[in-house]
C-alpha cells in the first residue's frame, strides 16, 4: 500500500457555548488541518491537527499545514503498510512538528486498518475496554457556578472532573477546589489543572490550604525544572500535561520522579506511533494518564479512544474529546460522543470514522 495523492484541508471549529477557557487563557473557535491520504490500493486514510489556539503549546494552524506540505513531496510514493518506517521517514526529512506529522501518522493507521479491515484499536495492540471512560473540564468560572457545574456533570456519569485553576487570585482557586469537593467528593476524582499558569509558591500555597481535599495537581507551573523544585513540598499527586512534549521529555519526568501520572495528547507527542511507546512506558512504571487531544473532530477524537481502549483500565485517567463543544460531526453515523460520562470504541475498519467530504470544502493543497 503506498501513497497516492495527499489532501489538506482547513476546517473552523466554532466553540459551541464558548469560549472555552483555561487559566489565564479563553479561545472561540479552533483552525483544525484535516489530512487526506489516497493510497494506490484506493483506501483513504484521514489525520486531523488542531492546536488549541497560539499558546497553549508551540505549535499553530498554519505551522501545521506548512509543515504538511513540506513533508508532502517525501512522503508521495512512499509504503505505507508500516505506519513506524513513515514516521522515521518524516524525522529525517523534517525536525520537530510532532503536531503536523500525528495527522499524517494517523492517516496512515487508518487507511492500514481499512486494507486489513480491523479497527485502529487492534493495530495498536487491542482493546481492552469496549468503552472508555471521559472527563470534562469545567472551565474558569465562580466558584459556585462551577461546582454546580461540577454536580451536573456527575449525575451525568463523568467520573473524574478537571477543574482550571490559575490567572487569578489565589483564594478563588482555592475556594473553587473546596466547594466543588464539598459537592461532589468524595466519589469523583477531581483535578485541578493550571495550564503552567501558577508560580511555584502559588501551588505551594494553594496545596497547604486544600491538605485535606485529595485533589491532583496537572501541569500547575510553566516548567519541569519548576516542578523538579517544588515537587518534594506538595503532598497532592502531580500530573504533567503541557510539558510531556515527547517521548524524551515522558522519560526525563518519569526519571526524576517529578509527576504520579500524565495528561497526554496524542498529536503533540507526533501520532500513534509515539503515542504507544509512552502508553508502554507508563505502563511499565504504573503511571496513570489521559488519552487526549488538545482539541478537534471525529477524527481526532477516534484516534484518542482507540488507544485509550488499549490503556490497562486501571491506567486510564480517561479520554477527554471535544465534541460537546464542537456543532456537529464530520460523520453524523459515526461521530464519537459522550454518554453517560463514557465513549463507546469504533468497531469499523481503521478509525470508524468516514468523514463527508462536503463539509470540509475544498482542500488548500493537493499532490494532483
Ligand atoms: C482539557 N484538555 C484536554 C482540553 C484542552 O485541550 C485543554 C486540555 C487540558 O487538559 O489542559
Ligand atoms: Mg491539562
Amino acid at each position: 500500500m503506498k501513497i497516492k495523492e495527499i489532501h489538506i484541508y482547513q476546517k473552523s471549529l466554532p466553540v459551541v457555548d464558548g469560549p472555552y477557557t483555561m487559566g489565564g487563557v479563553e479561545v472561540h473557535a479552533l483552525d483544525s488541518t484535516i489530512v487526506k491520504l489516497v493510497m494506490d490500493n484506493g483506501r483513504i486514510g484521514w489525520g486531523e491537527t488542531c492546536p488549541l489556539g497560539t499558546t497553549y503549546q508551540p505549535e499553530h494552524a498554519l505551522g501545521a499545514r506548512a509543515a504538511l506540505q513540506e513533508l508532502a513531496p517525501a512522503l508521495m510514493g512512499q509504503d505505507a503498510t508500516a505506519p513506524r518506517r513513515v514516521w522515521q521517514l518524516m524525522n529525517g526529512r523534517l525536525n520537530g512538528h510532532n503536531y503536523a506529522k500525528a495527522a499524517i501518522d494517523i492517516a496512515l493507521y487508518d487507511a492500514l486498518g481499512k486494507t486489513l479491515n480491523l479497527p485502529v484499536s487492534e493495530l495498536l495492540g487491542g482493546r481492552t475496554m469496549e468503552s472508555v471512560p471521559s472527563y470534562y473540564a469545567l472551565g474558569i468560572g465562580e466558584p459556585g457556578e462551577v461546582a454546580q457545574l461540577a454536580v451536573e456533570k456527575k449525575q451525568q456519569g463523568f467520573q473524574r472532573l478537571q477543574l482550571k485553576i490559575g490567572g487569578r487570585p489565589m483564594h478563588i482557586d482555592i475556594e473553587t477546589i473546596r466547594k466543588t469537593w464539598e459537592k461532589v467528593g468524595p466519589d469523583i476524582r477531581l483535578v485541578a489543572d493550571a495550564n503552567r499558569s501558577l508560580m511555584m509558591q502559588q501551588l505551594r500555597q494553594i496545596s497547604l490550604a486544600c491538605s485535606d481535599i485529595p485533589i491532583t495537581f496537572e501541569q500547575p507551573c510553566n516548567t519541569m525544572d519548576e516542578m523538579i523544585a517544588v515537587r518534594s513540598q506538595i503532598q497532592h499527586p502531580i500530573y504533567l500535561d503541557e510539558n510531556s512534549i515527547d517521548v524524551n521529555a515522558v522519560l526525563r519526568a518519569v526519571s526524576s520522579n517529578v509527576c504520579d501520572g500524565f495528561g497526554l495528547k496524542v498529536t503533540r507527542l507526533g501520532g500513534l506511533t509515539p503515542m504507544t511507546t509512552v502508553r508502554d512506558i507508563c505502563e511499565a512504571r504504573s503511571l496513570p494518564h489521559t488519552c487526549d487531544d488538545a482539541w478537534g473532530g471525529d477524527i481526532i477524537a477516534a484516534a484518542c479512544v482507540h488507544l485509550g481502549s488499549t490503556v490497562s483500565p486501571k491506567l486510564l485517567e480517561g479520554v477527554w474529546i471535544a465534541a460537546p463543544y464542537i456543532e456537529g460531526h464530520y460523520d453524523e453515523e459515526n461521530g464519537l460522543v459522550v454518554e453517560n460520562g463514557r465513549i463507546s470504541v469504533p468497531t469499523k475498519p481503521g478509525l470508524g470514522i468516514n468523514p463527508e467530504e462536503t463539509k470540509l470544502g475544498n482542500p488548500i493543497f493537493s499532490t494532483v
